[in-house]
């Protein structure tokens, strides 16, 4: 399963999922177990049925933390919002296929490469992985919405795992090894390691896992060690 060259496996939180009045503790636990992005989910209420953090949020935690962003924007027409939102080098901005028409997504993946940051292409679970082939030249990576996108706490829709699969041998099949695959929904202790031999690099984690019941530093270990486990 998955491929032959694997990308490192890197750990980004929602955090939609975070006790407000826990962050700072919880951004302390994430440091000092070197969480690699920080997933901050961006709803407008238009592209997906309920509202979630925003610019200002960015913005603060920017300055809280050296840990990279993770912007997920669930918004229409993102290329007329993205100079809102405070990202650059190292950060990671995702942008839905289904959010605008093609050559406007194209234009604001271009625009957040522009800036220094990577962008990835998102998918919803019912698109097709085959659109992937006309942003090959212009993404750092897939995000792979395995739940259908604006709340947490959902299952895992049926046939995620496959999907990752055909896309990671697509991509590599393309000679496009190097781009990465991120997971977002239900990435729980069982579903996680599946998904990294599927072929998945990038894991979004909330309520199902890191963000759920336990202490944040274990459950942080505890789901490193099941992912470098998953492909030994
Ligand atoms: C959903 C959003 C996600 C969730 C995450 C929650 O629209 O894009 O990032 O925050 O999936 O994780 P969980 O473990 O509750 O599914
Ligand atoms: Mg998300």
């Amino acid at each position: 399963m998955g491929s032959d060259i694997m990308l490192e496996s890197s750990i980004s939180p929602s955090l939609m999922c975070a006790d407000i009045f826990s962050l700072n503790e919880i951004i302390e636990d994430f440091e000092l177990n070197n969480i690699e992005y920080l997933h901050i989910d961006v709803m407008d209420g238009s592209f997906v049925p309920n509202f979630c953090l925003g610019t200002d949020y960015c913005r603060r935690l920017k300055k809280r933390t050296a840990i990279p962003l993770d912007i997920h924007l669930m918004v229409t027409e993102p290329l007329k919002k993205l100079e809102c939102f405070p990202f650059g080098n190292g950060d990671i901005v995702s942008v839905h296929h289904e959010s605008d028409s093609f050559q406007n997504t194209v234009d604001t993946l271009k625009l957040i490469k522009s800036k220094g940051a990577k962008p990835f292409i998102a998918v919803n679970p019912d698109t097709p992985a085959d659109i992937l082939s006309a942003y090959l030249d212009c993404i750092d990576g897939v995000l792979l919405m395995t739940v259908y996108p604006g709340f947490a706490g959902q299952q895992m829709v049926p046939g995620s795992l496959e999907k990752i699969e055909r896309v990671r041998a697509f991509l590599d099949s393309a000679g496009k090894e190097n781009i990465s695959i991120e997971v977002d929904g239900n990435v729980n202790y069982e579903k996680a390691p599946l998904m990294r031999q599927h072929g998945a690099d990038i894991f979004v984690v909330g309520t199902s896992s890191v963000l759920g019941p336990g202490n944040t530093g274990d459950n942080i270990r505890k789901m490193r060690n099941l992912l470098d486990g998953a492909i030994k």
